[in-house]
């Protein structure tokens, strides 16, 4: 048996560890082969919304939805939100898309051509007016934009033109608004990508000020790269500001969190617990951002949420102090000892207690089954048509 310093003071963070989800993880996706469409898919974000409020409902940890304009673009954002509220539920990150338009094949805000460099910046602006509109405290930019060849276009004229970019859209943003600014190792350029990695991000967000930060996607780093490394770096800096929490085998996977890797899911969540992070207060914004291609989507987003708080568990137990005995005396095997005894313990039933406590069913999975949920919305989903990637 560990020594635990507090149990109920792990069970308080827990009870109050929250975890958004993406609208897009609820409507249909794939491979760049096939499409699988399931039955009872939203096809609005209404539809959305109500699947994530689901979600919430049989956490009690998930209160916030992302949303991806213009997937869920809608002509009044306001009642969106008040739609959400009323389910219990908030709109999250607004997610920009900038890359799923003819015009973006050179880039989007680093396309060489600056009308359509024009049209890109005015999608972030955009975004942020939904954030005003949806009560949304976070900016979220992914941008698809590099090159495929040496030679197709400048490196260094691209990074300025992505800095204006940002500049504008900073400047756009309220005093509690913020940027996300998330990288990705490659895809779809193959060559060079404009923002490859956390350093490239990180140095953006220096360069505009406190309301930028940093958004980690679990799933894009070369196979090997120490993410946990740069979680504790980032927050040493003060400019984590997010995760898009995801699994990967290969590349940008987008399984359910915790599926391929819960060891380091385990470790990630560790450096938060070491930073005193985990609290909303201290503005993290722990994502999903997910694809269910096979699986049905809203118990694999329950299971999503539950994979983290497992994680999370496990991080709070670790024995701190004999953690930190341990490496102030150079006990190589003694520190690994106490690390690798957090993770391998069974957290399942103190999970369950937590759910118990708060009034919730101990078995989320088993509770969404049971409630017929699946079932009304396969019945009452029919016509109309499914939500995607790209509708
Ligand atoms: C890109 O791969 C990404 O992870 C970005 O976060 C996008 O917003 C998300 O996928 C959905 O397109
Ligand atoms: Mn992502
Ligand atoms: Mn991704």
């Amino acid at each position: 048996m560990i020594a635990v310093p507090d149990l109920s003071a792990v069970k308080q963070a827990l009870a109050a560890q929250r975890i958004e989800t993406p609208s897009w993880a609820f409507g249909n996706s794939g491979t760049r082969f096939k499409v699988f469409a399931q039955p009872g898919v939203p096809r609005t974000p209404e539809e959305k919304i109500a699947d994530a409020a689901t979600v919430n409902r049989f956490t009690g940890a998930a209160p916030s939805v992302a949303l991806h304009i213009p997937w869920d673009r809608v002509d009044d954002y306001a009642a969106l939100a008040r739609y959400a509220g009323d389910l219990g539920v908030s709109v999250g990150a607004i997610n920009t898309n900038v890359f799923q338009d003819d015009d973006y094949k050179l880039g989007s805000v680093t396309n060489p051509d600056p009308g359509i460099r024009r049209k890109a910046t005015d999608h972030l602006l955009e975004a942020v007016a939904v954030m005003d509109a949806t009560g949304s405290r976070d900016l979220k930019l992914w941008f698809s934009d590099g090159i495929n060849y040496p030679g197709q276009d400048d490196l260094r004229d691209r990074q300025d033109r992505l800095a204006t970019a940002l500049r504008e859209a900073y400047d756009r943003l309220g005093d509690d608004q913020r940027i996300l600014l998330e990288y990705k190792l490659f895809e779809p350029a193959f060559y060079a990508t404009d923002v490859p990695d956390w350093g490239t991000s990180f140095a953006h967000c220096v360069e505009l000020g406190p309301k930028a930060t940093v958004c980690i996607d679990t799933g894009h780093h070369a196979p090997g790269t120490n993410i946990e490394f740069i979680v504790a770096f980032l927050l040493r800096q003060d400019r984590l500001g997010a995760f898009d929490f995801n699994s990967r085998f290969y590349a940008d996977d987008d399984l359910m969190a915790g599926a391929a890797d819960p060891f380091q899911l385990f470790r990630i969540m560790y450096e938060i617990v070491r930073a005193d992070a985990l609290d909303p207060a201290r503005g993290i914004n722990f994502m999903l951002d997910q694809c269910h291609n096979i699986e049905a989507k809203i118990p694999a987003v329950i299971r999503s949420v539950m994979n983290v708080q497992e994680a999370t568990a496990k991080a709070l137990l670790v024995d701190r102090a004999a953690l930190a005995a341990a490496q102030r005396s150079g006990g190589v095997l003694e520190a690994n000892a106490v690390f690798m005894d957090a993770y391998n313990t069974d957290v399942r039933p103190l999970l369950a207690e937590v759910r118990a406590d708060q009034g919730l069913d101990p078995d989320p999975v088993a509770a969404y089954k049971r409630s017929g949920y699946q079932e009304r919305i396969t019945a009452d989903r029919a016509g109309g048509e499914q939500a995607g990637w790209g509708a």
